[in-house]
């Protein structure tokens, strides 16, 4: 392995949910122009984001991430760029290209360049025969494609640091809810929609059943998480470095809509289950993350109401 060239940071899939969020908090933290935003997408002309370096990359092209990198001067790599769930399971082949070859692309930049690596997980990891309370340990059976790039993405990521000494860190992270940016293509995606939706209109139409539970976590959690880890000494980390649990909240879609209704009386919400139930359905109702908080003393700060209300005010 050669030095890093450098100790900036590069981010893909920069545009995304996370990746709006995360390039702006690591600007505060290490300086505008020291965190490089690249995505396969061009920002928006009218977006005041991203207010710093940006360039366009695929995650597959392997020699421009290279150049980058080299260019740049890049030290650590926040890799983001990927196929969500719903999107996934429309265009499996598209999912498995980009989540798998991605990840591949950049742990082999990393192992060439000695280079640290986020990586996240997600608990698209558990499948049908995980309990309602995931574990850690529990076992890692997916049955969608986003699920299966998630587990290969894990394995991969613990390989590299195993045989290669590549410093690869991950999350589980559960379905993200935020304001900032739209989500982007998941199954969890109605926790982030139905805010602006009640807003807006008064009304929103759920795509999943009312009694649907799983796992949440407000975005500034997710972010502290990821900023947490990243920090954390190498040895505190253990096995589940590539995709540690984090617990957020856990509500049903009936419980987000009254949580709304409390404090937007006119809101209604219907319930009308789509292709993504069945996704919903394969996937755990919540977390155990006692390892993140034994290893590396994670917990979340934001409850369903005190997420409601944040939500709530920031996009009125
Ligand atoms: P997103 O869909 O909002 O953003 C992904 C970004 O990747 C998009 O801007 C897209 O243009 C870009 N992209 C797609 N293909 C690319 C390619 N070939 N090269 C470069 N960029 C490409 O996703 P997100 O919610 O920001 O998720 C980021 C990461 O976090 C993903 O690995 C996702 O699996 C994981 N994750 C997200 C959530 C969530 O709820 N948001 C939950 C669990 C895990
Ligand atoms: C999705 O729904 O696909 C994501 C995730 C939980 O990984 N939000």
């Amino acid at each position: 392995m050669a030095e890093p060239p450098g100790d900036r940071i590069l981010v893909t899939g920069a545009l995304g949910q996370i990746g709006t969020e995360l390039v702006s908090s690591l600007r505060e933290s290490y300086g505008k122009d020291n965190v490089i935003a690249t995505d396969i997408r061009v920002p928006d002309e009218e977006s005041s984001f991203p207010d710093g370096p940006f360039s366009n990359l695929s995650v597959l092209d392997g020699t421009g991430m290279e150049k980058i990198i080299q260019e740049e001067g890049i030290g650590t790599v926040y890799h983001l760029a990927a196929i969500l769930s719903a999107t996934g399971e429309k265009d499996p082949e598209l999912c498995q290209r980009v989540n798998v070859g991605g990840t591949v692309c950049v742990l082999e930049a990393a192992r060439d360049f000695e280079l640290k690596v986020f990586a996240p997980s997600s608990i698209a990891v558990f499948g049908p025969d995980s309990p309602d309370i995931s574990l850690q340990s529990s076992p890692l059976n997916p049955t969608t494609m986003y699920g299966k790039t998630k587990v290969t993405g894990e394995i991969l990521g613990l390989n590299y640091w195993k045989q290669y000494g590549v410093d690869v860190r991950g999350l589980r992270f559960p379905g993200l809810i935020s304001w900032k940016a739209p989500a982007g293509g998941g199954t969890t995606d109605y926790a982030v929609d139905i805010f602006r939706a009640a807003i807006e209109f008064g009304h929103y139409e759920c795509f999943v059943s009312e009694d649907t539970r799983l796992p949440m976590m407000y975005m500034d959690d997710a972010i502290r998480a990821t900023e947490r880890i990243m920090e954390a000494d190498l040895e505190s980390l253990g096995d589940s470095r590539a995709g540690y649990n984090i617990k957020g909240i856990s509500f049903t879609a009936g419980e987000l809509a009254d949580k709304i209704a409390e404090r937007i009386p006119e809101f209604t919400c219907d319930f009308i289950p789509d292709f993504r139930q069945k996704v919903a359905d394969s996937w755990p109702n919540d977390v155990d993350d006692q390892p993140a908080r034994d290893d590396w003393g994670w917990k979340a700060d934001y409850d369903l109401g005190r997420m409601v209300d944040e939500m709530i005010s920031n996009i009125s």
